[in-house]
């Protein structure tokens, strides 16, 4: 279990925060996956196509035996477990699972593009990336996540909706 990766889970069908904490526990399940922790939950404004409702955005950290390219397999498996089916690009979607980070490594094959190539420019992965990893470095960027906060558009479209602790606690998964 030596690789750490991050992951950014996003869901604006259906019972969306149970969709969640569904994905969660299946990629916990899994005894080469290990979660690490979690950002509070986000409510965020649709990015890209903007006619769908509003999107409950996440980020885990997980610590894993798998490949980079066994990881993405396992997030696929999740996210059609869960009833994801494709249909719109960038459309409503009960879940999505995004490898963001995985180590330190630029990873470019015909499947999975890593670090995740929109991670900068968007808001909803940024700040809650930011809330559990403020010194992350990505490959090939020499700036920690933190200092790229100011240059992000939108982040009045991303709205804490369930805090990680503090008053509204959040249940603790797979504990
Ligand atoms: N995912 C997209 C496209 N647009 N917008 C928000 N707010 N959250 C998402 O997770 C999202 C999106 C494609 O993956
Ligand atoms: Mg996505
Ligand atoms: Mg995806």
């Amino acid at each position: 279990m030596e690789n750490i990766a991050f992951i950014a889970l996003g869901s604006n069908l259906g019972n969306r925060y149970d969709t969640l904490i569904e994905a969660i526990k299946m990629l916990s399940s899994d005894p080469n996956i290990k979660l690490v922790n979690k950002s509070s939950v986000y409510e965020t404004d649709p990015v890209g196509y903007t006619d769908q409702d509003l999107f409950l955005n996440m980020v885990i950290e997980v610590r894993t035996g798998l490949s980079a390219n066994e990881l993405l397999e396992k997030c696929l498996a999740t996210e059609l477990a869960l009833g994801r089916k494709r249909e719109i690009k960038w459309g409503p979607r009960t879940i999505d699972l995004d490898i963001l980070t995985y180590n330190q490594e630029n990873i470019e094959t015909e499947n999975l593009t890593i670090p995740h190539p929109r991670i900068l420019e968007r808001a909803f992965v940024m700040i809650p990336l930011i809330e559990i990893k403020p010194d992350l470095l990505l490959a090939g960027n020499e700036k920690p996540v933190i200092q790229h906060l100011n240059e992000l558009p939108d982040k009045e479209g991303v709205r804490i909706w369930k805090r990680k602790s503090g008053e509204d606690v959040f249940e603790p998964i797979g504990s």
